[in-house]
């Protein structure tokens, strides 16, 4: 008999392992555990009527179907408007004589859904609708959400609709599927299979994108390849445009600015040359002839060796407004990223950008967005906020987050990005008084832009999982949910996507969504406390190396950035010093002034502070630093022993997976931690207190540490 047992119960988890592979994300529409609820579901979702009139409404049937028969363990039948409880239905296919609850649908835009729950003849209820078939697609997922995290279905009267119009990912990934910062295999999209054999990961890339309301795709890496502009590969967009257009995703392109040289045999690419501006011209439209709702270009220009304008001695805004022209019939976009800094410019690299596109305001074409990155450096762990934010009136901005962990673990850290993403849109621009902030720059409330958008670099690859790391999926979902709907908080975001994905035991609920709160502020602390940043390893970025001086250029080097002498620790970026802070609007450089004023968590960033310099604290700077490098590992020491008490709660497959992720975390919070203390060390020359836990190796084993083969820097 135990052997039965154990053959069967080895069965059993063979099953579970093949089921727990974290493919299915947060869309897995499992029973609904809890038995009264389930009960209660059944009853209230009996027929559905939904009319597939179109292929988005196509997808929301399937997604209804497959999610409810999933959740309820039941098939679902099909009903008529009368005898339906679930009613899902565009404004223009209201059925006739159907007695419609109130809906504002005026309130709901392009996108919104409306949820309500009305009373008709054969009982309760529930109406999912929008003034457009994608806005019923989802409502669909937000009625499944509500179902798969456990919520009531009574008394419902949602209205929503998106705070950013365009909500994209960024693909790094390159042709031949190499993903630049990519941490979770290689790029999904397979062009050589494409465009007659089409991956069902394409479809689910589509169906978890539109679950969280992302709306645009940038298919290939900002360090861009001519060759997609090319007929050959111009048919596989197409052929993935296709699959994504039901789901109410648009592709977009990354265009290489030398293109018309590279593939068009022109000589120039001179914004403002006739044949170059044909040869765009003519490429538009042989795209959109392929592709009627091709969202338009990105376009990373004269920046880190990518050819651009200024070449010719155009400007930033000549070149994106020749593209600009080249869409603008068709309702194409363009995108121009203001990532820009240059070797041969002694200026500090946090204020080139500004210096940049500052002075363009107001010259871009109306279909421009500039995409800005968060803050003024490069996506560190904790950067202030770009001070292009709120700096440009007259053009809309873009923001692009980063979703890969290029500096924040890669896919081995267990890192919740929403509290940084929050961070970020919180923060106060005062450009327009008090309460300009961020996240009112980017919803265009506050210089009434005509566009507005976000960008997500994506840390999707072909792992099983999608990103490597299991909770990589939290960073995508969250990012998604906030593009929607920036209000949202960092924990009602953790909880829904926990709960999806994980299941709805409370005790695991708030142990999971504890881990993923505190994540963000360990990882500060144990790479980057007070406000470092740009310590880490040359190329590929991986792991600490403050030391290192001989980077290809002066601000590729750490150093650049520490500035660390026998005096202190710190960048001065005050009037003494680079002046950056006049970036800034007036009262949001009083906050950095002064060393006392700034905020602790940014210090860094804008004094050079002496090594005894008394923190809020009552710590040196020095002790202050040990302690929070050391308090950062005492905090991955308590996500782990807090996961490891989830055992038996989560499946077997994730829970070993995440409990060995998280064994490398420690492992290599440790190593941040302990080559960063002893390197900075020899400048403060004190003593890590006493009562800690010294460094297990001296400063020379953590310098002469190689990584050849670290992922994501190329092939
Ligand atoms: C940096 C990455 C580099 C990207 C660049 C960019 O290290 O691979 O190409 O940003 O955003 O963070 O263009």
């Amino acid at each position: 008999m135990k052997k039965v047992c154990l053959a069967f119960s080895f069965f059993l988890v063979t099953i579970q392992v093949f089921a727990e592979d974290g493919y299915r994300l947060w869309l897995r529409y499992d029973k609904i555990s809890n038995a009264k609820l389930l009960q209660q579901y059944r009853q209230q979702v009996r027929n559905v009527y939904c009319p597939r009139v179109s292929p988005t409404l196509e997808a929301a049937w399937q997604e209804l179907n497959a999610g409810l028969e999933g959740l309820l363990q039941k098939k679902i039948n099909t009903g008529n408007a009368g005898n339906s409880s679930l009613l899902v239905f565009s404004r223009q296919h209201i059925p006739a004589g159907f007695s419609m609850p109130a809906v504002n649908y005026d309130s709901l835009g392009a996108e919104g859904y409306a949820i309500i729950s009305y009373k008709a003849a054969a009982g309760k209820a529930v109406i999912i609708t929008g003034n457009t078939h994608i806005g019923v697609l989802y409502g669909v997922f937000y009625f499944l959400r509500l179902m798969q995290t456990h919520q009531s279905l009574e008394k419902l009267s949602v209205h929503s609709k998106p705070a950013l119009q365009h909500r994209l990912l960024n693909h790094w990934d390159n042709l031949n599927r190499y993903v630049e910062r990519g941490y979770a295999g290689i790029s999904i999209f397979n062009w050589h299979t494409l465009p007659d054999y089409i991956d069902q990961r394409y479809i689910d890339y589509a169906r978890a994108n539109a679950s969280i309301g992302i709306n645009g795709t940038v298919l290939t890496n900002v360090n861009a390849n001519a060759l997609v502009l090319t007929r050959d590969y111009l048919v596989k967009v197409k052929a993935l445009a296709d699959v994504l257009r039901p789901y109410g995703i648009k592709v977009y392109l990354t265009a290489r600015f030398s293109a018309p040289i590279e593939i068009g045999k022109l000589s120039t690419a001179d914004p403002l040359n006739d044949s170059v501006k044909a040869w765009w011209n003519a490429k538009a439209q042989e795209i959109y002839q392929l592709i009627p709702d091709f969202g338009g270009f990105l376009v990373k220009a004269n920046s880190e060796g990518q050819p651009g304008p200024q070449k010719y001695l155009r400007t930033h805004a000549d070149g994106a407004n020749m593209l600009a022209n080249a869409v603008a019939p068709y309702g194409g976009m363009v995108m121009w990223r203001a990532f820009v800094y240059s070797n041969e410019t002694p200026e500090d690299r946090f204020k080139q950008a500004y210096n940049e596109f500052k002075p363009l305001d107001g010259q871009f074409s109306s279909n421009v967005f500039v995409q800005v990155k968060n803050g003024p450096v490069d996506f560190q762990p904790r950067e202030p906020v770009s001070p292009l934010f709120g700096a440009m009136p007259k053009t809309p901005l873009m923001m692009e987050l980063q979703l890969t962990q290029e500096y924040l673990g890669q896919s081995t850290h267990l890192v919740y990005e929403a509290p940084m993403f929050k961070e970020i849109f919180e923060t106060d621009t005062y450009r327009d008084g008090k309460g300009s902030t961020v996240a009112r720059v980017i919803d265009g409330s506050l210089h009434r832009y005509t566009q507005t958008g976000i960008a997500g670099v994506a840390n999707i690859g072909n792992d099983r999982n999608w990103t490597g790391h299991p909770f990589g999926q939290a960073n995508w979902y969250a990012f998604g949910r906030l593009a929607w709907d920036n209000r949202l908080t960092a924990a009602n975001i953790a909880d829904e996507w926990v709960r999806q994905t994980f299941g709805n035991n409370i005790e695991l609920v708030e142990s999971i969504k504890s881990i993923m709160l505190a994540s963000y502020e360990a990882m500060v602390n144990y790479m980057t406390p007070l406000g470092l940043n740009h310590i880490m390893g040359t190329g590929h970025h991986y792991g600490p190396a403050p030391w290192v001086t001989n980077a290809g250029r002066a601000d590729w080097n750490p150093v650049y950035y520490h500035r660390a002498d026998s005096t202190g620790l710190g960048f001065d970026r005050t009037a003494t010093g680079s002046n950056a802070l006049a970036q800034y609007a007036p009262a949001a450089q009083q906050q950095f002034l002064s060393i006392d004023s700034t905020p602790e968590k940014l210090l860094l960033w804008f004094h050079h502070v002496p090594w005894g310099f008394k923190m809020k604290s009552g710590r040196t700077l020095w002790a202050e630093l040990c302690h929070r490098y050391y308090s950062g590992v005492d905090s991955v020491k308590a996500m782990h022993q807090q996961w490891d008490k989830l055992a038996g709660k989560v499946d077997q497959e994730r829970f070993r997976q995440v409990q060995m992720l998280l064994a490398i975390q420690l492992k290599e919070a440790a190593w941040w931690r302990n080559a960063c203390l002893l390197y900075f060390q020899t400048f403060s020359k004190m003593p890590i207190p006493d009562g800690y836990e010294k460094p297990d190796q001296a400063l020379e084993y953590y310098m002469g540490q190689r990584f050849p083969y670290a992922p994501g820097n190329g092939l």
